[in-house]
């Protein structure tokens, strides 16, 4: 593994968003305004992934660059990062191996947009949750993948030992809305609130999950994004896409249902999660903890 980043308020970025998550070139932009937005809190972004076997912890603009464009990359979870760097692959960590690589690393405070989760037809669960389970990191993000199974999600999180706290909300965000109607397990104002709830409960060796909403001025209806999601959903089934195939697919088709509005929420929710992790990132240092 090599750190790049060795100290300070450092926040881990994924980057199978940039790999699998999103087109090029918003994929590029999306890791760029994140990278930003880490800074504008007064914090150091690490973007994590593995390039040719190599797992790096901050990677140069060269090669997030290259990230951005690589044909046929790796999406690194944990089951398959051995093999990824015995074979020297090049690709984008998940959560999953983000927070793995991170906490090795020392880094308390990762980013992204939506984790994975229970997916609807209950037979695969994203390798993001029992990671989760066992590794003690602050997790900022707008809830989980859109087609996923949202309350079983919530309830594999709470057996778990995961709290879900809602930053300025009581709701668990829907990722392209801020509706699901689904309870936090408690919601706090300020990022000093947060950082106390992370010191009560790190000790407990799970992760603990920081939700917030996406920006209000992107963010789509309750309603419409349901209608949408049903849609997609009905015709995946009737194109017969199954498999990894199914998420790349469900979210291009939400994206031209929406007149590409799915895309903008996206990279607007990164950029707002980036900056908040950035603020706990620096709380966190400042208090020397
Ligand atoms: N959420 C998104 N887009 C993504 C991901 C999550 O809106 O690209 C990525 C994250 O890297 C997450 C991973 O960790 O998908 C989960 O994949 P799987 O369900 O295969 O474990
Ligand atoms: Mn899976």
């Amino acid at each position: 593994m090599q750190i790049r980043v060795a100290g300070g308020a450092r926040v881990a970025l994924e980057s199978a968003v940039v790999t699998h998550g999103l087109p090029y070139p918003q994929n590029l932009e999306s890791a760029r305004r994140m990278q930003e937005a880490v800074r504008a809190s007064d914090a150091v972004p690490c973007i994590v992934a593995l390039l040719h076997g190599v797992p790096c912890v901050g990677v140069s603009d060269a090669e997030l660059e290259m990230l951005a464009q690589y044909p046929s990359p790796s999406k690194v979870a944990l089951h398959n990062l051995g093999i990824a760097r015995a074979m020297q692959l090049t690709g984008g960590t998940t959560v999953a191996a983000t927070v793995y690589l991170a906490h090795q690393a020392g880094i308390k405070v990762m980013a992204t947009g939506g984790i994975g989760g229970v997916h609807r037809d209950g037979r695969d669960l994203s390798g993001d949750l029992p990671t989760l389970a066992r590794t003690p990191v602050i997790v900022v993000c707008s809830g989980a993948k859109v087609i996923l199974d949202l309350p079983a999600t919530r309830e594999w999180l709470e057996t778990y030992g995961i709290p879900i706290i809602g930053y300025q909300t009581d709701e668990l965000p829907g990722f392209y809305t801020a509706h699901t109607g689904l309870r936090v397990d408690a919601t706090v104002h300020d990022v000093d609130a947060l950082v106390d709830l992370w010191l009560a409960h790190r000790a407990m060796g799970t992760a603990m999950l920081v939700v917030q909403p996406p920006p209000p001025e992107y963010a789509l209806p309750r309603t419409e994004m349901d209608a949408l999601l049903e849609q997609s959903l009905r015709e995946c089934a009737e194109t017969g896409i199954t498999g990894g195939a199914t998420t790349p697919w469900l979210l291009k088709r939400l994206a031209e249902l929406s007149d590409g509005r799915t895309l903008l929420v996206n990279l607007a929710l990164l950029e707002a999660n980036a900056h908040l992790a950035g603020r706990i990132a620096k709380r966190l240092d400042s208090t020397g903890l």
